[in-house]
């Protein structure tokens, strides 16, 4: 039934007009509007967006500046029924989501159901936590006085979001901002404005006041850079890469005005640890899964496997063999494993990136190329063998895998080589041995760590997911920690006798 239901929704959905415009009450919209595109074909036009000019985004910061009283004003508990409601709706149009994910963003069918689950899950998660943090709490104090600690939101908040999780990390920055009092600017990602208009639409409809959140499509220049420059924004909640993080770390470190947050999520060089213990077959399905789902455009991906030599032969024949059949396709294809990066650009990067491990690596495995690979922006999975860590000199995102072989008294050098590259996110580690497993958790310094299984795919509420280091700022998205980050304190003393709270002016100091 939930099959026929989503096979008939997600043909209903192909019938539709999607297009994106600011959404800023009062905006007189007279940008250019721009056709957005399907990666895995090339020339299918899927919808057009509407740029924001630098007159909107100044309206939209005193329309978020003016809203923020009212919105933070409202009760947490109403604000968590408008997210809850909002997941509801989000769950009822499944199918229209999932078809917008592969549309806009290329993802697999496989991978727009984990989308819209977790946008869900952070939705339901956030408004849980609201509901448990938002109580005014009494504190103990002297007698004669009263001493309570209320959270509020800081004001407006501009959300920043990337295209590879469009509909999840877009949804769970901007529902923890608002649900934590704060007015948001949403600021999509530019190769997937339809999806995120689509998912603010039905944050209004769920009941979030307009001009509590808006959204501003546009470029980093003319959109980003405006805003994270400008006083009245509060803070700065973004998942990129690392650069950008740092640039928008030194323009709110420039304004003349309060010291704003930034909570950033940002790149990584991920690294899976095998040793002789550890089964191969384990290790080559959570490899491939980990490096080539979401074709490898998952910031958690794993990029590197270091793999013990006793085993290395066997562990690279099987992973050439299994990437044999993997199928590099159109994402809306129930068969397909791996579909297209989200653009030319990403594509240039990665034949870059490969055209150089060509000449500097070695070739161990690629997938089958397929007919669809010259219709869009596909990329077929490789996986290079290498002779150092050194030899990647940024992040790739992307579908390649790199090998390493050591030797057992180089565990600790491995440590040290993975900690030495200064990104922290995701680590993976197969051993059957509990002291091996516990060197490597507790020395590579990482945010999250997958022992014998695949290291993707952070559940929201159970595996808190961010980095340390280049890899991110914190509180974890999904944790417990994230919600108070969007909030401020304030604590209030009241004097509770008639005389007054304090007994002698004298104990004043
Ligand atoms: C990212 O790619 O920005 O654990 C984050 C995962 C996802 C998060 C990835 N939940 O793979």
């Amino acid at each position: 039934n939930q099959l026929r239901e989503l096979a008939e929704g997600l043909a209903a959905a192909a019938s539709k007009q999607w297009s994106a415009a600011p959404l800023v009450p009062g905006a007189q919209l007279t940008g250019e509007t721009t056709n957005a595109t399907n990666p895995a074909k090339r020339s299918q036009v899927v919808g057009q967006w509407q740029a924001a000019d630098s007159a909107t985004v100044e309206l939209a910061l005193r329309n978020a500046t003016d809203a923020f009283e009212s919105w933070n004003a409202t009760p947490a508990a109403g604000r968590a029924a408008i997210l809850e409601h909002a997941a509801d709706l989000m769950e009822s149009r499944m199918a229209e989501y999932i078809h917008l994910c592969t549309l806009e963003a290329g993802k697999t069918i496989a991978d727009g159901i984990a989308e819209v689950r977790e946008a869900v899950d952070f939705l339901r998660y956030y408004a849980a936590q609201a509901r448990e943090l938002f109580v005014t709490e009494q504190l103990p104090g002297p007698t004669g006085e009263s001493n309570t600690l209320q959270l509020s939101g800081r004001g407006v908040f501009v959300a920043i979001s990337p295209w590879n999780f469009p509909l999840a990390i877009f949804t769970g920055q901007i529902v923890a901002a608002l649900v934590a009092g704060n007015t948001v600017i949403a600021k999509p990602a530019e190769q997937t404005n339809l999806i995120g208009y689509a998912a603010i639409r039905l944050l209004h409809e769920a009941g979030v006041p307009a001009a509590a959140l808006q959204y501003l499509p546009g470029d980093g220049a003319t959109v980003g850079a405006a805003l994270t420059k400008d006083p009245r924004v509060a803070g700065v909640v973004f998942t990129g890469s690392t650069e950008t993080a740092r640039a928008i770390n030194r323009a709110l470190a420039a304004r003349d005005a309060a010291i704003g947050v930034l909570i950033a999520e940002t790149g990584g060089q991920n690294a899976l640890i095998a040793d002789s213990s550890s089964l191969p077959e384990q290790v080559v399905k959570d490899a491939i899964g980990s490096a080539f789902t979401s074709a490898g455009q998952r910031c958690s991906a794993a990029r590197v496997l270091y793999v013990q030599d006793d085993i290395a032969d066997k562990v690279v024949g099987m992973l050439a063999g299994a990437m044999k059949e993997l199928v590099v396709g159109d994402p809306a294809l129930l068969s397909t494993d791996v579909g297209p990066v989200i653009d030319a650009d990403a594509l240039g990067q990665l034949q870059e990136h490969a055209a150089r491990m060509d000449r500097e690596a070695t070739l161990v495995a690629t997938a089958p190329v397929t007919d669809a690979v010259d219709q869009g922006s596909f990329f077929v999975p490789r996986a290079y063998e290498l002779q150092s860590l050194s030899q990647l000199t940024r992040e790739n995102f992307g579908p390649i895998l790199h090998v390493l072989r050591w030797k057992s008294d180089e565990l600790d050098a491995v440590i040290d080589d993975i900690n030495r590259t200064g990104y922290g996110l995701t680590l993976g580690v197969h051993s059957r041995i509990d002291e091996t497993v516990n060197r490597i958790t507790s020395r590579v310094r990482v945010g999250n760590c997958y022992v014998n299984r695949n290291q993707i795919g952070a559940v929201v509420g159970v595996q808190p997911f961010g980095g340390q280091n280049l890899s991110g700022t914190g509180p974890k998205a999904g944790g417990p920690h994230y919600l108070p980050r969007f909030t401020t304190e304030k604590t209030i003393t009241v004097n509770t006798t008639a005389a007054g709270g304090n007994a002698s002016l004298l104990t004043l100091a």
